[in-house]
């Protein structure tokens, strides 16, 4: 059987989602595509932890923001596994700033700022192991054995 590269990766719809009400249409996207969620918790993120994630951009003008939006109210923080699930959950969010993000994307079809870009995704197998181990305890994720692996895999 082809098998290529099985991933994982973090992935965190922001503070806003839950409030309009998008969860089950944006997470809809990432189950439709065939992607397995293997962790998934509602949480309000202190902030200290919020830093840490987004330490690379400790500095930049638009960190302030970015901390106090994505401390503002609870996320959904899920894991997700399946083939290459790093570059395919990016590919469904879409690009990072809401005016380039096309429609058909997450972002492209639900952000209009992009600070409040609804979705984040790890950008790398580096970051999904570091974001992963911020967010979730090892007992919290569930590999479970897929019956429907034929058709996605
Ligand atoms: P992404 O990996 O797509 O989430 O993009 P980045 O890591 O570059 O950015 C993380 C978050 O910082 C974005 F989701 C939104 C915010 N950001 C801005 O507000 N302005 C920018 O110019 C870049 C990022």
């Amino acid at each position: 059987m082809r098998r290529m590269a099985q991933e994982r990766t973090y992935v965190m719809l922001k503070p806003g989602v839950i409030q309009r009400r998008l969860v089950g249409e944006a997470l809809g996207r990432i189950e439709a595509k065939g992607l397995k969620i293997i962790g998934l918790k509602l949480m309000q993120i202190p902030r200290s932890l919020a830093e840490t994630h987004y330490g690379e951009h400790q500095g930049k003008p638009f960190f302030p923001d970015l901390i106090s939006y994505i401390t503002s109210g609870p996320v959904v923080a899920f894991v997700v596994s399946g083939e290459s699930a790093i570059s395919r959950v990016r590919m469904l969010a879409g690009a990072t700033k809401a005016e380039e993000a096309l429609p058909g994307t997450i972002r492209g079809d639900m952000a209009a700022v992009t600070t409040k870009n609804i979705i984040h995704a790890s950008d790398s197998v580096e970051s999904a192991d570091r974001e992963i181990g911020l967010f979730f305890q090892d007992q919290e994720i569930i590999d479970w054995q897929d019956p429907l692996e034929a058709w996605t895999v």
